[in-house]
């Protein structure tokens, strides 16, 4: 904190003595610089200059703003920003179109880059290029997230009913082997007066997940088809056959058709294993007896596995040395994010990165039999096509109670 102090003295130091030589050479302005912002598509698309991209900057220090669009070389310029330390995103929204000429798919898509930290300090730093990135092509959407859990008839809270579906999004079939799925570290709101946001908050390029869990299967074995889902449940039993939800089964959900489910295995044998239900793998686990997401909000995210993913783990500052190390992934693998809070007001504890999801819902209660839905987009032939901007708030309803395999409907 001290020499945090001493840095930020320092640099309104030299902030000051910038100002000051500018002075002298200009008694009426401070001196600025100009910045070019190159945008570039992902790697793997037909061109690489990104036109007609969004390009914000927000000088850190001072909270000054500006924004332009990308030329046709993929430009946006700025001719005159204050030195400073900026942040820069980008985004570009493409038409299904603009994607079929640029992917090979008719899908719209929304990408994304940010780069922080940047120093403007003089005409040497005139040039910053970022790279989009988005939903990998042919994408795969969080279609549900059902993390509330629900209230027994004699008023009991239940939580083994939490689940997560997945819904291709795309006209490909889609092979989810080794597709995973994690919890992202962190609170999901002021929960107790002392709790902190996310260590980790400060890292916009990276989600840092408790516990991974994986669909087994070689690569070719798991097709999910356009337009269909799978779910992955806590526990893959029907839930409203439960005796405490006599009489009030609507709270909670049948998930014993669902497609897997996570199986803690444990020495006392306290996840039961339902038999008619496929465990996915269980890659790492910081969690208790289950895979149990917050009650308040999870963030969650889909991935493919990747060589040596385990080997990134990062111990979370300040805690004690037993506490488990979380699993940092990079926002460039993750397929996509879905993020609830707590309540509207939880917008500081955010912790998916802005990148992969700008913004979150939230319930402002607990074993609600609430639920987190995709919206309906469009419809081709029978096919429907769910909302994704990138945007939990934006493309999610909160809807009573959860809705496993059935698609919104418009
Ligand atoms: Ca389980
Ligand atoms: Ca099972």
């Amino acid at each position: 904190m001290k020499s945090l102090k001493v840095l930020l003295l320092l640099s309104l130091v030299s902030i000051a003595a910038m100002q000051f030589s500018s002075c002298q050479n200009s008694p009426t302005e401070a001196q600025t610089f100009p910045l070019t912002v190159r945008v570039q598509f992902p790697a793997n698309y037909a061109q690489s200059a990104a036109a007609g991209a969004t390009v914000r900057v927000r000088n850190v220090e001072s909270g000054t703003r500006d924004s332009a669009t990308t030329n046709t070389s993929g430009e946006a310029r700025f001719s005159r920003l204050l030195p400073g330390t900026y942040e820069i995103t980008a985004t570009r929204a493409l038409s299904a179109t603009e994607a079929q000429s640029l992917t090979g798919f008719s899908v719209e898509q929304n990408l994304n880059a940010v780069r922080t930290g940047f120093a403007l300090r003089g005409t040497a730093d005139s040039v910053v290029t970022l790279q989009l990135a988005g939903s990998p092509v042919g994408n795969l959407v969080i279609k549900e997230c059902y993390w509330t859990g629900a209230t027994t008839r004699n008023g009991g809270f239940y939580f083994s009913d939490q689940f997560h579906e997945i819904y291709n999004n795309s006209t490909d079939t889609i092979f989810v082997d080794s597709l995973c799925i994690a919890d992202v570290y962190g609170p999901s709101g002021q929960i107790n007066p002392g709790t902190r946001p996310t260590e980790f908050q400060d890292d916009r390029n990276n989600v840092y997940v408790n516990s991974i869990w994986m669909i087994p299967g070689t690569g070719r074995q798991r097709p999910l088809l356009p337009g269909q889902s799978i779910i992955i449940a806590q526990d893959g039993i029907n839930h409203r056959a439960d005796t405490a939800f006599v009489g009030v089964e609507n709270r909670t959900v049948d998930l014993s058709r669902a497609d897997w489910e996570t199986f803690n295995e444990r020495p006392d044998n306290r996840d039961a294993d339902a038999p008619n239900v496929p465990n996915l793998t269980r890659l790492y686990f910081t969690g208790g007896f289950d895979w149990l997401v917050p009650v308040f909000g999870p963030g969650i995210v889909i991935f493919r596995a990747f060589p040596n993913m385990l080997a990134d783990s990062v111990r979370i500052p300040g805690a004690a040395p037993t506490f488990p190390p979380r699993i940092r992934i990079p926002n460039t693998r993750i397929i996509d994010a879905f993020e609830a809070l707590q309540n509207p007001q939880s917008g500081g504890f955010k912790r998916v990165p802005a990148a992969l999801d700008a913004g979150f819902v939230s319930t402002s209660d607990t074993y609600s039999s609430k639920s987190g839905r995709r919206k309906f987009a469009r419809r081709v032939g029978t096919r429907i096509i769910l909302q994704d901007t990138n945007n939990s708030g934006n493309d999610f309803d909160i809807i009573t109670p959860a809705t496993p395999k059935q698609l919104p409907q418009q």
